[in-house]
């Protein structure tokens, strides 16, 4: 494999070469690994920054029509639009691919946008760096927003939430009581909230819950990052397209704001710490897991342990020792 010329097509904005460099990403082979480092290597210096927005909402609340409307909006208005997912449950994956090309049709299609669905590794923490490297590729194939998609479940919003500059929650319109049932956490990560299905016979039940919403975002308290009216709720219907315009008006002002304030840079700093961190922590891990000498030590001094022949902190500190990270 040729990583130069790769790294050539990619800058050129060739799909094909994109899709295969998020194939070679997604690989576990060793020999992969080494040159996808290599590709990403190449492309450090891509000028392409791309304004990166992640998306979460629960199961059929309305993120593959809004992407697919979103989408189709922004790609008209002269952007290049990248989708990438992240999903935590592989089995789910298989499912929701089959319906995303049915309910991103129109985007698939359009030669300005780029869609990758969720890999089928179950881990999330290895999804978790695919996707974090893919945005650097569509990034240096010069896509300029990287919308990414994850569904609320668990730890993914965390992690989507820890490689974009914007988080977007997308709602769907409910009864009172089944705003308490939000969790505290995924509201303090939200940028804007977006009330999806605000049309027809959801209308009225959609401006209760963006008020409701509107309401309980002002009891968070205030972030650093945000301007005096963020976080915000608003509604929209993705499938009426209606409030696409003022959503995305909303989070360009976010943006621009974060930008002059210096915000946002200082966020890609603190992603780009935490994100080293995370990846020291897994290689060590990985050792632990995968090395079988490693691997042989750990059994035997488990079974020291069980036998009553050593003691838990010796051996620990044999192990950690043994690691190169004595303590
Ligand atoms: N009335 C109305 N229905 C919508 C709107 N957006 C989506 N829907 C419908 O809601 C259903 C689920 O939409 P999806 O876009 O597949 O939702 P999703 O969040 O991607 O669902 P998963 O991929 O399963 O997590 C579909 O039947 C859509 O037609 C909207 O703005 N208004
Ligand atoms: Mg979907």
């Amino acid at each position: 494999m040729d990583i130069e010329d790769f790294a050539t097509r990619i800058r050129a904005g060739e799909r094909r070469a994109l899709a295969r460099a998020i194939t070679l990403i997604e690989s576990g082979r060793a020999d992969h690994r080494a040159a996808a480092r290599a590709l990403l290597d190449l492309l450090a210096d891509a000028p392409g920054q791309a304004l990166r927005i992640g998306l979460s909402g629960t199961p059929g609340v309305g993120k593959s029509t809004f992407v697919e409307s979103f989408g189709m909006m922004l790609t008209g208005q002269g952007h290049k639009v990248a989708v990438l997912a992240v999903d935590p449950s592989s089995a789910r994956s298989g499912g929701s691919i089959l319906g995303d090309k049915t309910r991103m049709e129109r985007l698939s299609r359009n030669p300005d946008a780029f869609i990758r669905p969720s890999p089928s590794q179950s881990a999330l923490g290895g999804v978790a760096r695919r996707t974090r490297e893919a945005v650097s590729l569509c990034e240096a194939a010069g896509f300029d927003i990287v919308l990414i998609e994850t569904v609320g479940v668990g730890q993914s919003e965390t992690m989507v939430a820890e490689m974009t500059d914007l988080f977007i929650l997308l709602m769907a319109p409910a009864g009172g009581d089944e705003l308490q049932g939000v969790k505290r956490g995924i509201m303090e990560m939200a940028d804007l909230i977006l009330v999806n299905k605000a049309d027809g016979d959801l209308k009225p039940a959609a401006e209760r819950t963006r008020s409701d919403y509107a309401g309980a975002l002002r009891l968070l308290r205030r972030r650093p990052q945000d301007p005096p009216d963020f976080p915000k709720a608003i509604c929209v219907s993705a499938l009426q397209e209606a409030g696409l315009s003022d959503a995305w008006a909303e989070m360009q002002a976010l943006a621009q704001w974060r930008r002059e304030t210096g915000h946002f840079e200082a966020r890609r700093a603190e992603q780009a710490r935490y994100w080293f961190a995370e990846e020291v922590r897994r290689g060590l891990l990985a050792r632990l897991d995968h090395d079988p000498a490693m691997r042989a030590r750990m059994a035997a001094l488990g079974a020291q342990v069980a036998a009553g022949e050593t003691s838990v902190e010796r051996a620990t500190a044999e192990m950690l020792t043994a690691l190169g990270a004595a303590p």
